[in-house]
């Protein structure tokens, strides 16, 4: 019976799942109706008032409407997610652009132009489920891909390494790395002394910590934002032969940063900055898009790398083994309901598909494991499958039974197996070649509890990571160390890290010590200490232009502008910029001193969208200021307006200044060379002829993204 049902769905087209999934959750879905009524379908007289004896007597114990109502309440939470726990997620599809069937049998990369639905959920690693979004961390970047032949989990991550290269350090390194346990702080934070205690003492965490100082931390968006399977898997095609692959997603949109200062400030304007961020563009019909890729090594070349594929601190540059584009994900559906999909959605490293399969990499066959124990607790038993989330598209059948939760009936007399009462089954029910096949390999090993020798290189990928940033982002990287170091209490701890980061270069080690009141760094002694490995792999490049911050993506689409204006602006240029703008998928938001309308020049009306008070320049990507003398004239009077173009001045942003509004910058950025006129900043005047210039060099200012050098350049506290 089982296998009929298989067999018919695996002749059902491709691309017919995406509307497969979306009936399968719209028939759980609830939309909100004028009638009240309890879960048992009683319906409530009086949704106000408790039932008591007399209106000013006691309320009755036999208010069962009461009592459903508060129990319910009671309990709508759910343990959050040990780690990972603040995250957001869209519905959306994966879209294959050739066949992979010469790597994998995986039913979902076989036919080009097939959709698979997905969900996809993002996270911040470290914090709890009500932190900011932008706080300095690695994102979760986890997809749940319905396929015909099961669901496939790829829980990946924003960065291509993790901290640890084994699982028996993971619980070590969430509990140094979370609120310390006495006092429960920081929130969301690795600027603490637990944290850098335990990465000084486990220099594997070096190349891992090169990238979570570095802008890779501060995504601008998620949308702007690479994602990595990170662990080698393995892709394993029809004939039973196995390749090791590297899992990429590229954004559409480029990867883009914020400045660190930017990003604590968006922290308190707007904890939800990346949500909305995601949530808003799918809303106002801009799908994000990542492209997959993927690294593909033939198992017998694994060898001649120079490094351990196996090893979870290490990535292939992409200069040594070239990122295959393979298909499209495209996320077009906000979720109807955080909690029934965001918050119960349960990924799974362990979840895949015939043609996809497991390296030894210690550190994934430790999350094999963690992933649906964690679930147990946090979905309350062994059926959380059966949510509308977590279920596949493809019928799932076997004799697991009962258990907190069950929602199948399942029919008959027989949960075991072999069985001959089943209608229509065989005695033995296995599927044999259509089944998941492992890779079929020998391994005859002693048991050791031992890491492969390459594991010892510790520092030759996070030198060849900081080789490969422009000089901005090394400065960042530079003031990161020093930031988080300089919040820590205990001073040895600070000078190991910087004797560790001598290995990676001595440069980056000196500049961070500088401030921190210790010794100059002092490689010799980091390699002293114990766990130290002295182990350096030479690789065959020195720099990889593919791990530098801000790259890819062009164009401005859904890039947000602020128009800074007052009574008297000066609106001919402004419309045509707006116009432009428009054209090419920014969007403008007029930020005043009030709500309503000002009046603009020519006796005009236009509307404000915000206040100075209740918006902040780093929701921005750039500023435009009309011109205007009486408009300039009342900006200049007003700190918030003066502070609005500082800020986004100093945070590197695209600026555009028409006419009289060029004088502001000589009060905000007195010092900067120029005037302030550097690189970014297009200034202009109301002349008709000129409009159009004018606005393709803001377009092209928006889209470079930030001018990093003016963060260097201005020293004054925004
Ligand atoms: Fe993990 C959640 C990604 C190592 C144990 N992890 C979790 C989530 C992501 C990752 C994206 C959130 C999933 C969601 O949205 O529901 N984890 C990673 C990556 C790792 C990694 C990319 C390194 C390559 N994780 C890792 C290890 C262990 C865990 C080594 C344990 C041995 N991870 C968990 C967990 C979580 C989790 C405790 C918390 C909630 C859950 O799984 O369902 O089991």
């Amino acid at each position: 019976m089982a296998q009929s049902k298989l067999d018919a769905q695996r002749k059902s087209k491709a691309g017919e799942g995406v509307a497969a999934k979306n009936k399968q959750l719209e028939a759980f879905s609830q939309a909100p109706e004028s009638i009240l009524t309890t879960n048992q379908g009683v319906v409530i007289p009086d949704n106000h008032n408790s039932l008591r004896a007399g209106a000013r007597g006691p309320t009755l114990l036999e208010d069962f409407i009461l009592r459903e109502k508060l129990t319910h309440f009671a309990h709508e939470r759910i343990p959050e997610r040990v780690v990972g726990a603040r995250g957001c997620g869209a519905h959306g599809y994966f879209e294959l652009y050739k066949t992979l069937s010469q790597y994998t049998r995986a039913d979902f990369l076989q036919e080009a132009g097939s959709r698979t639905p997905v969900f996809v959920r993002f996270s911040n690693l470290t914090g709890e489920r009500g932190c900011a979004d932008t706080v300095r961390d690695v994102r979760g970047f986890a997809v749940k891909f319905y396929t015909r032949e099961g669901v496939y989990d790829l829980v990946g991550a924003s960065m291509p390494v993790f901290f640890i290269q084994d699982a028996m350090k993971f619980p070590d390194l969430m509990h140094a790395l979370k609120p310390e346990p006495h006092h429960g702080m920081p929130q969301a934070s690795s600027a603490h002394d637990t944290f850098w205690d335990f990465a000084s003492l486990v220099p594997e965490t070096t190349h891992m910590l090169m990238w979570l100082m570095s802008g890779r931390a501060l995504p601008r968006s998620l949308r702007m934002m690479e994602g990595f399977g990170v662990h080698t898997w393995r892709l394993v095609n029809a004939h039973g032969v196995s390749h090791f692959v590297k899992f990429h997603w590229k954004p559409r949109l480029g990867r883009h940063a914020l400045a660190w200062e930017e990003a604590q400030k968006i922290a308190g304007s707007d904890p939800d900055f990346h949500r909305r961020d995601l949530w808003e563009a799918i809303d106002r019909g801009h799908p994000p898009e990542w492209e997959l890729g993927v690294q593909l090594v033939h198992e017998d070349k694994a060898e001649g790398l120079g490094f351990d594929l196996l090893d979870p601190t290490k990535l292939i540059p992409e200069e040594m083994v070239p990122v295959l584009p393979v298909g499209r994900l495209v996320l077009n559906r906000n979720p109807d309901n955080f909690f029934a999909e965001t918050e119960q959605v349960a990924f799974n490293p362990g979840h895949v598909v015939p043609g996809i399969d497991f390296s030894h990499d210690p550190l994934l066959q430790g999350r094999l494991l963690a992933y649906s124990d964690s679930q147990l607790s946090r979905l309350g038993g062994p059926n959380g499958h059966e949510l509308p989330i977590n279920r596949g598209v493809c019928p799932f059948h076997n004799f697991q039974r009962d258990g907190q939760h069950r929602m199948l009936v399942s029919k008959g007399s027989v949960s075991y197996e072999p069985n001959s009462l089943a209608s229509g089954a065989e005695f033995r029910m296995d599927g044999g070649q259509q089944g998941f096949q492992s890779v079929a390999e020998a391994i005859d090993s002693p048991k050791l509890r031992r890491r492969g020798p390459a594991f010892d290189d510790h520092f030759s990928q996070a030198t060849l990571f900081w080789n490969s940033q422009p000089a901005a982002e090394k400065e960042h990287i530079i003031a990161a160390f020093q930031f988080e170091l300089a919040k820590l209490e205990t001073a040895a701890i600070r000078q190991r890290v910087v004797d560790n980061l001598a290995h990676v270069d001595p440069k980056l080690a000196r500049k961070v010590a500088e401030p921190l009141g210790i010794a100059p760094p002092d490689g010799r002694a980091a390699a002293g200490r114990a766990g130290f490995r002295a182990h350096r792999a030479r690789l065959p490049i020195e720099s990889s232009p593919a791990l530098g911050q801000d790259g890819g993506g062009s164009g401005i689409v859904t890039r947000k502008v602020a128009v800074l204006v007052a009574p008297g602006v000066e609106v001919g240029a402004y419309k045509v910029l707006q116009q432009a703008l428009q054209d090419q998928g920014a969007l403008t938001r007029v930020v005043s001193a009030q709500l309503g309308v000002v009046s603009t020049s020519s006796g005009q009306q236009l509307a404000v969208d915000h206040t100075f008070a209740s918006t902040s320049s780093v929701l921005f990507d750039a500023v435009l200021v009309p011109g205007g003398s009486a408009s300039t004239q009342a900006l200049a009077r007003h700190a918030p307006a003066l502070q609005f173009v500082h800020e986004a001045w100093r945070h590197g942003k695209a600026l555009c200044l028409i006419g009289e509004a060029v004088d502001l910058l000589q009060g905000v950025v007195p010092g900067a060379p120029d005037g302030g006129r550097g690189a970014g900043v297009v200034t202009g005047s109301n002349d008709p002829a000129t409009r159009l210039q004018m606005a393709q060099e803001f377009i092209a200012a928006i889209a470079r993204h930030r001018h990093w050098s003016r963060l260097a350049a201005d020293a004054t506290p925004a």
